[in-house]
């Protein structure tokens, strides 16, 4: 029966939200998302993720219009410096909440388009493997204490 295929396809067509209704509710949202104030280079993003599901997901990359390139980072000390290092992505473990926050896992946003001023609000992306897009809305605030690791 060759025009079953079709047939699908149309559906899914006229019908966009049966595709989404299929795949798994998603259980994971974001709290308190915000953003350094920078004039130039580069900042972060920094933002509580609640697992509420039964599966553990994983963080694997971030989006923003406001950059031209978004990393997910980590802080590892190597002798007595803090050094920033990029990673492919961050567990989310199931009823738990990983907290992106200075001085631990962040979303690094590299080469900002145009400053960054405080209390301006932006839109983020964040992309997961199991829950697919989540966007959320971080404020700009200036960083409390000053970084002091290196790239
Ligand atoms: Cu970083």
């Amino acid at each position: 029966m060759i025009l079953y295929p079709f047939l699908i396809i149309f559906y899914l067509l006229i019908n966009p939200t049966s595709a989404n209704e299929a795949s798994a509710p998603v259980f994971i949202h974001a709290e308190g998302a915000w953003v350094r104030a920078t004039e130039v280079g580069n900042s972060a993003a920094y933002v509580k993720i609640v697992n509420d599901g039964l599966k553990s997901d994983r963080l694997i990359g971030a989006q923003t219009d406001v950059c031209k390139r978004v990393e997910l980072h980590t802080h590892l000390k190597e002798g007595d410096v803090y050094k920033m290092r990029p990673i492919e992505s961050i567990e989310i473990p199931t009823k738990q909440t990983v907290d992106l926050k200075e001085g631990g896992l962040h979303i690094m946003l590299l080469n900002i388009l145009k400053p960054l001023k405080e209390s301006e609000k932006i839109k983020l992306t964040l992309i997961f493997e199991n829950a697919g897009q989540i966007s959320i809305i971080a404020e700009v605030r200036k960083n409390k204490h000053a970084c002091t690791c290196k790239d």
